[in-house]
């Protein structure tokens, strides 16, 4: 059913605490943990607990969710103090986009400049 627990998913089993993770902010729907290979002096992932593939289903099935991940972020900008300069809030979607883990994650990037557009 959409949103349980996939038992393949790396990201369910941080959510379940099986796979160890530098947890930043969680609450009743979503956390927050620092990405494993950062690209940014902040590199924090935000996800929602329950499990959707990508954020495009997320969106659709679980809007409130969605905004939830998004409220998430902007709290942890402010946490890490990256709100100031300016950050990046990321969804990769699909592989052709990079998107290797298949739990909808938001990226957020902050701490150094930003290009536009990314590679
Ligand atoms: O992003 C998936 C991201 O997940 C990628 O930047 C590495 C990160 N990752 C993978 N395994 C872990 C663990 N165990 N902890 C923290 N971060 C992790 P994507 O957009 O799917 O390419």
């Amino acid at each position: 059913m959409a949103g349980d627990p996939q038992a393949d998913c790396l990201f369910c089993k941080i959510v379940a605490g099986d796979v160890p993770a530098t947890i930043v902010h969680e609450n009743d729907t979503t956390v927050a943990f620092r990405d494993i290979n950062p690209q940014a002096p902040t590199h924090v992932l935000v996800i929602p607990k329950a499990h959707y593939p990508d954020a495009a289903s997320l969106a659709e099935q679980a809007p409130q969710l969605a905004a939830d991940v998004l409220a998430t972020a902007g709290q942890v900008a402010a946490a890490e103090r990256v709100d100031g300069t300016g950050y990046r809030i990321v969804f990769n979607t699909g592989g052709g986009a990079g998107q290797t883990v298949f739990h909808a994650h938001a990226h957020l990037l902050g701490g150094r400049g930003l290009n536009w557009p990314p590679g």
